[in-house]
């Protein structure tokens, strides 16, 4: 199979409207680069709530969940444009609880009968792309910067992935036999995460986000597609109620035992392994091919850039659970962990920290 190749149909014509409304404004973005937009879109986003961002100047609060203006954009694009099809597949996570760990298993999953995992040493597309390379976000490749892509030639189960809670997603999946995949992780470990690789990547233009000022932000919600409670409570309710088209899997279970969530995923995504093919090794295959220690040490994931501006290498930092605890101070774990209680108890959506 090739690699999925997205040709752009159009750009989306809220976007680069130059000449038609007078001289277009450009967007405010420190150390991102400067972009041309129209006038309704800046005066949508200036109408929009406001916070200091952790890696552009500002995040804005947009249909109830906070992120950046070109994020605003695409998410604008894709609401838009993009037309579900049965047996869609759509890889759903808040930022850094798993997300290209859930593409690499999912790929190889739907895919192993064109890509033997078993003989995989040196053709497996994993070794030499991405996993984003492979199931491309909506807001940051297939929708991003205006584009309308042409998605018609991709072959069935078209796998994608969001960054957006499930309220901004619902209306663009309702085609029946949509699947949705949610990855979740315990916030303490995701808000490390989200600490380290936003400082890791953030031009020198933005000035750092301390420990202290990301972790009052994160409890306040005002993170990339958070607050993370109403993310993950978006997708968990959707879980609950419509088992069939919403599997909400979590981190922790996948590093405690890989094997029973892949045979999960499998299953849920109508393609359950055999057992001749748990006999031959196929479901360890997997884990294997798709385990942090395989994937972190692969050339392509340690000098190439999937995303724009985003190195590969800065998504497979140490891949842990419970790294939290070398970085939160006893008040801060308290506050966090009254906060989860808080928002969360209440629904029965429970986390793992060892
Ligand atoms: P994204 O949302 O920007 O795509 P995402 O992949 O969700 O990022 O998160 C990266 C985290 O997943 C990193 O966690 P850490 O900072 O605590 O180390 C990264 O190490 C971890 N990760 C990446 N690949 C794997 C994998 N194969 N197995 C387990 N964890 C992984």
């Amino acid at each position: 199979m090739a690699i999925p190749n997205f040709n752009v149909c159009h750009k989306l014509e809220l976007l680069k409207e130059e000449g038609k409304s007078g001289d277009p404004k450009h967007q405010e973005g420190e150390g991102e680069e400067e972009e041309v937009q129209s006038y309704e879109f800046q005066e949508m986003l200036e109408s929009l709530p406001k916070e200091r961002g952790w890696r552009t100047r500002y995040l804005y609060l947009f249909q109830g969940f906070w992120c950046q203006s070109k994020e605003i954009q695409a998410i604008m694009s894709f609401q838009k444009h993009f037309k579900s099809l049965q047996n869609d597949v759509v890889l759903a996570t808040i930022p850094k609880s798993g997300t290209t760990w859930l593409k690499a298993l999912t790929f190889t999953v739907l895919n192993r009968h064109r890509f033997d995992p078993v003989f995989s040493t040196t053709d497996h597309p994993l070794l030499t792309s991405n996993p984003h390379d492979l199931v491309p976000f909506f807001e940051y490749k297939l929708y991003a910067n205006g584009d309308v892509p042409d998605l018609s030639g991709l072959a069935s189960p078209r796998t994608f992935a969001t960054h957006v809670p499930f309220g901004s997603l619902k209306d663009s999946i309702e085609e029946p036999g949509v699947k949705v995949v949610y990855l979740c992780r315990n916030p303490f470990d995701t808000f490390i995460s989200s600490w380290h690789y936003i400082n890791n990547i953030k031009s020198e233009a933005v000035s750092p986000v301390s420990l202290e000022e990301g972790f009052d932000l994160y409890c306040r919600g005002v993170i990339g597609f958070g607050p993370f409670w109403e993310h993950m409570l978006g997708y968990w309710k959707e879980s609950l109620r419509t088992p069939e088209k919403v599997l909400f899997l979590r981190y922790e279970d996948l590093k405690q035992d890989m094997e029973s969530n892949l045979k999960k995923l499998a299953s849920f995504l109508d393609v359950p392994f055999t057992e001749e093919e748990e006999q031959k090794g196929v479901v360890h295959s997997i884990s294997d091919l798709c385990s942090f220690e395989n994937l972190k040490k692969l050339e392509v994931n340690k000098s190439s850039k999937s995303i724009k501006n985003f190195e590969n290498m800065h998504l497979f930092r140490k891949g842990e659970v419970s790294d939290w605890v070398n970085y939160l101070s006893p008040p801060q774990a308290e506050r966090l962990s009254a906060l989860v209680d808080d928002k969360l108890g209440g629904y029965g959506l429970t986390f793992r920290y060892n």
